[in-house]
């Protein structure tokens, strides 16, 4: 028996059956590229879902933990350490905001911003105990607890989980309209993707962003962009809501924080804010902690020096062009921002999925999203000859 099937054995008998994977085993990474058990390379166009923007192991962030490894490991918050306020210094330097509060997770970063949400509107908009309202849109994905479930609209990641925690309304995405019209005296804040990840890389439509920003200035509403997975240079921008005049109220990272090697997520806010949050009202065992303040501080560091959000502008652009330029009859649209690119199928050219298993034999790693749509995320530092040779892969698989 193969080793690929070894181990998917041994997935299958042991684990948890909440995925159901591609059948592929890797073992080994770098940059771009991730090889399997049988030694094949692939180019990396899923980047754990935008997780690897540095691109897999990169020299300077593996360095950065492993140094720290030598000398501290983790300590909790309930003392300081010496890494945590350089991280955060330069968190808040190159996101533009005064303060941070150092998680784990992209959805742990996500509850802590629906608990700044509704502790603000009680403490500084004076909003009756218990009434605070946060609106959020169809087909949002920011997270798997049940908090986040329970305002989904895919069945597949709800149902069964209930009862769900009450105070979320639900508007059109790229409707600013329905916003202003769902916003009442008890809304706390609106959250949203700057573009909708899961959804299938949903971009909207030139002005939302600003829109939005508009109406939650007008009505006193925080604005919270959820961008876990378009932040940290990925859509083009350091952040996706720059691409127009929209500054949130609060700011909401994770995965890419990571640069691959840890997870490191996290708040932004000013700290008028911010200091809704008191001793004792926030907290997580590993938030902060040594290592992750050394890889975060590492990741940020490589997407500035290596002008990532440039690279992404530019590849992406390119990308989308040689894609667009196969003229697959198969195609119904090839959308995207940056290096966060969808090709979404015709109904009649069948599901996504066995067009993954085809680019696998051509070398490339894609995940669909919902039936009809690949997801195309390649790491930031991909070589523009790679992908060009990559389109050329998708126009076959397409042909
Ligand atoms: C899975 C999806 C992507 C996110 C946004 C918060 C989180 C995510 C915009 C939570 C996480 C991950 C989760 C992962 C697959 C992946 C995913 F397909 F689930 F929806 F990227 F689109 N906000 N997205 O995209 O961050 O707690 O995972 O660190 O659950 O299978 P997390």
């Amino acid at each position: 028996m193969s080793r690929t099937k070894e181990i998917i054995e041994l997935d299958e008998r042991y684990g948890a059956h909440n995925y159901h994977p591609l059948p592929v085993v890797l073992s080994r990474a770098e940059g771009p590229w991730v090889w399997d058990v049988e030694g094949k390379r692939y180019l990396d166009c899923l980047s754990a879902y935008s997780a690897v923007n540095q691109g897999h192991r990169h020299p300077r962030i593996v360095q950065a933990l492993k140094d720290q490894l030598d000398v501290l490991d983790l300590t909790s918050r309930a003392f300081h350490n010496d890494r945590m306020g350089e991280f955060l210094n330069k968190l808040c330097e190159y996101t533009g905001f005064g303060s941070a509060l150092p998680m784990n997770t992209g959805a742990e970063a996500v509850e802590t911003s629906i608990k700044l949400a509704r502790r603000w509107a009680y403490r500084k908009k004076g909003v009756p105990k218990d009434k605070a309202e946060i609106i959020v849109c169809c087909e949002n994905f920011h997270g798997r607890t049940t908090t986040i479930v329970g305002m989904s609209t895919d069945p597949d990641a709800y149902s069964d989980f209930g009862p769900f925690t009450p105070g979320f309304k639900i508007v059109p995405f790229n409707d600013a309209r329905a916003l202003d019209e769902a916003i009442t005296d008890n809304t706390a804040a609106f959250l949203v993707e700057p573009i909708q990840g899961e959804a299938g890389v949903k971009v909207p439509d030139p002005g939302y962003l600003s829109c939005v920003r508009r109406v939650c200035s007008e009505k006193n509403v925080l604005l919270m962009f959820d961008e876990v997975q378009t932040g940290f240079c990925r859509t083009g921008k350091r952040f996706a809501w720059m691409h127009e005049d929209a500054r949130p109220d609060v700011l909401v990272v994770g995965k890419a924080l990571g640069g691959g090697l840890y997870p490191v997520s996290g708040v932004l806010a000013d700290r008028e804010i911010m200091d809704v949050f008191t001793p004792g009202s926030h907290g997580s065992t590993f938030g902060g902690n040594p290592m992750a303040s050394a890889v975060g501080l590492a990741s940020i560091q490589v997407l500035e020096d290596e002008r990532l959000d440039e690279r992404a502008e530019r590849l992406g652009e390119r990308f989308m062009d040689a894609l667009r330029a196969i003229g697959s009859p198969k195609v119904k649209e090839v959308r995207g921002k940056g290096l966060l690119v969808a090709l979404e199928l015709k109904e009649e050219a069948g599901p996504a999925r066995p067009y993954c298993y085809k680019l696998i034999e051509e070398g490339i790693l894609a995940k669909d999203t919902h039936a009809q749509t690949i997801r195309f995320a390649p790491p930031l530092v991909v070589g523009a000859d790679v992908l060009d040779s990559a389109a050329g892969a998708i126009g076959r698989v397409l042909a």
